[in-house]
């Protein structure tokens, strides 16, 4: 193996994947992308047995037999490739720890914003069928972004993109699907990633894909 391969799934509708792709992109790291098709129904057992030890996408093939599951573990590999993923910060603001937390919670949280709103890029509806739990974290993740914000002044939430920034993108894909209610600070920081030259490729390509998942069209 030359380059580090990534298997991802479809860029319309596979959150977890877009991240870590960020992540190597804006790492500036070399890598070979391929796409699989997410399976239409939850079958109950994931579907990439063959491709990954969790069985699911993303996954980083680093060499025969060495294969990195959890989108998160793949940002930290490439944040390990290329530290500047990860912010910096004035010693004694704990930045790297304060991203690291955010990451990490939205790796593991935000489960009810998730649920009531798949990410489909392609998509445009309103957030009149989302449930109160849904709305609360959307507006805890609007929180959460306004004061990083505030506090370092933008235009990504530790100042330039990094690991944090790509956790949060399938979010801010899901503010536009779903018209989320959200701050002034919010949509300029959604307008940041929007206008992110790999954020835009990613959702380039979604646009392009023509395959529908029934599943996810009508939430
Ligand atoms: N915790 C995993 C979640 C990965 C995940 O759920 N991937 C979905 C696609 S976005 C998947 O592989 N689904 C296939 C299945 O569940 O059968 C991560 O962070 O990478």
């Amino acid at each position: 193996m030359t380059k580090p391969r990534l298997h991802i799934g479809d860029k319309n509708y596979s959150s977890w994947s877009m991240r870590p792709w960020l992540a190597l992109k804006h790492g500036g790291i070399d890598f070979e992308e391929v796409l699989h098709a997410l399976p239409e129904q939850h079958s109950g057992a994931p579907a990439f047995g063959a491709i990954s030890p969790n069985g699911r996408v993303p996954a980083l093939d680093l060499a025969p037999g060495v294969t990195i599951a959890e989108s998160l573990a793949i940002c930290e590999w490439a944040g390990e490739v290329a530290p500047t993923l990860w912010p910096d910060g004035p010693p004694g603001s704990n930045a790297r720890a304060l991203a690291r937390s955010a990451s990490a919670m939205m790796h593991s949280g935000f489960s009810a914003l998730r649920t009531d709103c798949p990410v489909n890029i392609r998509r445009r509806t309103d957030a009149s069928r989302m449930t109160e739990a849904g709305k609360a974290d959307a507006a805890s993740v609007d929180a959460m972004w306004t004061a990083c914000l505030d506090h370092l002044g933008g235009p990504f939430l530790f100042g330039r993109f990094g690991i944090v920034d790509a956790m949060y993108a399938p979010v801010v894909t899901r503010f536009v699907t779903y018209a989320i209610p959200r701050s002034k600070t919010a949509e300029a920081y959604i307008d940041a990633i929007t206008r992110d030259p790999h954020v835009a490729a990613w959702i380039a390509a979604a646009m392009a894909e023509t395959r529908q998942l029934p599943r996810s069209d009508v939430a």
